[in-house]
C-alpha cells in the first residue's frame, strides 16, 4: 500500500508539473506509470488539453488508449516535448537501470527524442549506487542467436552472471515487443557505468542495455511519509 501511494505521488507531481498544452509526451511501461497516464487522462479532460501521447511498449500503447487518450506513432512525432518512465533504480547520479519491465528499447529510443525525460519511482528505487536496492541485475536486449556469445563477453569482460530471462506465462525465453531475448546480468562490484555501457553496446548482437547514462533530467521518489523529492 505504501509504495503503491508513492508510486502514485510520484506520478501525479511530475504529470502536474510538467504537461502543458499541445505537448506530444512519451509514455513508458510499468506499474508507475499507470498512475501518471491516469492522471494525465484527469488533466486532459477536466483543462480540454491537446495532448499525444507517444508509447514505449505494446503495454504503454494499450494504457493510452485505454485511458482514452491520442495515441500517435514516433515516425511522425519525433519532437516529444516530455518523455515521462519510470525506472528500476535511481543512483546520486541519475543513472538509471531499466528493463525490468522489458521495455528497455523502445523506452530508451522514445527518451532519445524527448527533450526532457522525467522519471517517476516509488522510493525503492532511490540508491545512492546501482544494485544497492535491485537486485535483478542490468537488462540487456539481444538478438536470439547472440545470447550466449554475449552472456559470454559480459561475464568474461566484467564477471558477474548474465542470464537469459526465462517467461513465466509461457515456457521459454521472454520474447520482448521487438521479438528479441533479454538478458539480465547480476554484478558484482561497481563500474563506471558509461564505459560498461558503451562496451556492453558494441558487442555483436547487442540490441540495447538498461543502463540510461546521463539521460534523466528529473527524478520524482514519492516517499514512505507521503512526501515528494525531486532530484534533478
Ligand atoms: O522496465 C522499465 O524500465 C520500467 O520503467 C519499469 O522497470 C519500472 O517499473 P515500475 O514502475 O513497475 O517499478
Amino acid at each position: 500500500k505504501a509504495v503503491e501511494d508513492a508510486k502514485k505521488l510520484a506520478a501525479y507531481a511530475a504529470v502536474d508539473y510538467h504537461v502543458k498544452d499541445n505537448q506530444t509526451v512519451g509514455i513508458g511501461s510499468g506499474s508507475t506509470i499507470i498512475h501518471a497516464v491516469k492522471r494525465l487522462a484527469e488533466r486532459v479532460k477536466a483543462e480540454n488539453l491537446n495532448i499525444l501521447c507517444v508509447p514505449t511498449s505494446s503495454q504503454a500503447r494499450q494504457l493510452i488508449h485505454d485511458n482514452g487518450l491520442t495515441v500517435v506513432d514516433i515516425k511522425r512525432h519525433l519532437e516529444i516535448d516530455v518523455a515521462i518512465d519510470g525506472a528500476d533504480e535511481v543512483d546520486s547520479e541519475l543513472n538509471l537501470i531499466k528493463g525490468g519491465g522489458g521495455c528497455l528499447t523502445r523506452e530508451k529510443i522514445v527518451a532519445s527524442c524527448a527533450k526532457s525525460l522525467v522519471v517517476v519511482a516509488d522510493y525503492r528505487k532511490d540508491s545512492h549506487n546501482l544494485g544497492e536496492q535491485w537486485k535483478k541485475g542490468i537488462p540487456i536486449e539481444v538478438i536470439p542467436m547472440a545470447y550466449g556469445p554475449v552472456s559470454n563477453a559480459i561475464e568474461n569482460q566484467f564477471g558477474g552472471s548474465a542470464d537469459l530471462r526465462m517467461a513465466v506465462g509461457k515456457v521459454g525465453p521472454v520474447l520482448t515487443d521487438n521479438g528479441n531475448f533479454l538478458l539480465d546480468w547480476r554484478f558484482d562490484e561497481l563500474y563506471d557505468w558509461n564505459i560498461v555501457n558503451m562496451t556492453i553496446k558494441l558487442m555483436p548482437g547487442v540490441v540495447e542495455t538498461g543502463l540510461f547514462i546521463d539521460m534523466a533530467d528529473r527524478v520524482y521518489f514519492g516517499m514512505e511519509d507521503g512526501t515528494v523529492k525531486t532530484h534533478d
